[in-house]
């Protein structure tokens, strides 16, 4: 087989990727491993940046989101018992973010693929790219039990954390920067309507916990729990009663309970590449780098690197230009540094270090009342949160 993009990875990089490569006339071809009903089903993200939304609006894949997509005003922080609403249009001139499960971008974008192509290969796992530094890189990949090549003239490693693309940089040129969270996220997916009109991050001494959604009737549920935990110890009673604990706030406000479709354990990471480019292999989304998710930013992130991939591989089929191209890694890489940054201080100032003293405690508590205190500390996390501006 023979291709301008080899894109490995059919999550949400490599897909709308995909998406914005054709309609710029681009030819490529996407291998993916799973089935299509598992990358359909993967439960992950849900808060998209307004440019994630515009990134989907250009690849011709937001007509369901703009029906069913929920817009926020913004986010409430809760701590010491008290609420605190942190206003995103007021904050950052008109800002506002969506809710809208990335299990459904993932099916609209599949659909379209189906329906329009470029080919879209389930059950493909790439096993190596080879030739990286040369004009002809080649993929091989096992489909249908045969080994075959992709060559192309670029590709794009867009397979996710666990991927391979990424062995394909010599260690030579190869940079990890790593820091693992002494804890993990339990999630839960639960049927009933959610409890608030906004995403509640709660601060309690007892740990972390995030009131998200997923529908009018679907909510989702995040815990700090520790790392390693089994969420076969967690019935669904104890969830509840737990929520309801980090949840409490001196005034009247209950939290719906309802039956719970879907368990998880995640742990909490944060994981840069560099750089995201060697030779024609270009990285995109967590095949680059890893947040933890009290940010929302890894999906958002995965999306700004595409919009940047899609638009220097036009301009170099256009105008003969790789400018774009050349300076790829490093445009992607000062965005994802900041995205790392505001998730690590998002991470740090909500969750509970067990091996933390009373001084940290007092420390986050502090943080906390500087944002709800002062409005310029307010307009810094909604800048952030709502998403910083890409320079391209
Ligand atoms: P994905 O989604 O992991 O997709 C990679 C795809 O590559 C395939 N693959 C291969 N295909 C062929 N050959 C191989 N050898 C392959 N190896 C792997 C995989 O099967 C898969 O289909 O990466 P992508 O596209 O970069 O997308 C990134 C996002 O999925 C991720 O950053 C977000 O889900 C992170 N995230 C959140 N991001 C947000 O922006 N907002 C959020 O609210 C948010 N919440 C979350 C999250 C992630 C979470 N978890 C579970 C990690 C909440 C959670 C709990
Ligand atoms: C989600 O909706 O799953 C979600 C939202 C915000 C986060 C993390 C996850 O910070």
């Amino acid at each position: 087989m023979r291709t301008t993009v080899g894109i490995i990875g059919g999550g949400p990089a490599g897909l709308l990727l995909a998406r914005l490569l054709h309609r710029a006339g681009i030819d490529c071809v996407v291998l993916e491993n799973r089935t299509r009903e598992y990358v359909e089903q993967r439960q992950r993200a849900g808060m998209l940046e307004q440019g994630t939304v515009d990134a989907l609006g250009e690849a011709g894949a937001a007509e369901r989101l703009a029906a069913e997509g929920m817009v926020h005003q913004g986010i409430e922080l809760r701590f010491a018992g008290e609420r605190h609403h942190i206003d995103f249009p007021a904050l950052t001139g008109g800002r506002t973010v969506t809710i809208y499960a990335q299990t459904e971008i993932v099916k609209d974008l599949v659909a379209l693929q189906l329906a329009e192509g470029p080919p879209l290969l389930f059950g493909a796992e790439a096993l190596a790219v080879e030739k990286a530094e040369s004009e002809t890189p080649v993929v091989r990949f096992l489909h249908q039990g045969r080994e075959q090549t992709l060559s192309c003239d670029w590709v794009a490693g867009c397979d996710g954390f666990h991927g391979i693309s990424r062995d394909a940089f010599p260690p030579a040129v190869s940079r990890a920067y790593r820091h693992d969270y002494p804890y993990s996220w339990l999630g839960i997916l639960a049927d009933v309507p959610p409890s608030c009109e906004e995403l509640i991050y709660a601060r309690s001494e007892r740990g972390f916990a995030l009131h998200t959604m997923r529908s009018p009737r679907v909510s989702r549920l995040y815990l700090q729990v520790p790392g390693g935990t089994d969420p076969a110890d967690w019935p669904d009673e104890r969830i509840w009663d737990e929520l309801a604990a980090r949840f409490a706030i001196d005034a009247d406000w209950t939290l719906r309970r309802g039956p719970i479709t879907a368990k998880s354990v995640t742990a909490m990471r944060g994981y840069v590449h560099e750089p995201m480019r060697h030779g024609r292999l270009l990285l995109a989304g967590d095949a680059a780098h890893i947040v933890p998710p009290t940010g929302a930013k890894g999906l958002n992130l995965a999306v700004s690197d595409v919009r940047v991939m899609a638009r220097a591989l036009a301009e170099l089929y256009r105008t003969g230009n790789t400018q774009l191209l050349d300076s790829y890694s490093e445009l992607c890489l000062q965005h994802v540094w900041q995205a790392t940054r505001f998730s690590d201080d998002m991470t740090r100032m909500l969750h509970v270090q067990p091996d933390g003293d009373a001084f940290d405690d007092r420390m986050q508590l502090a943080r906390l009342r500087r944002i709800t205190a002062s409005r310029h500390a307010a307009a810094e996390l909604a800048a952030n949160y709502s998403g910083l501006p890409l320079h391209v």
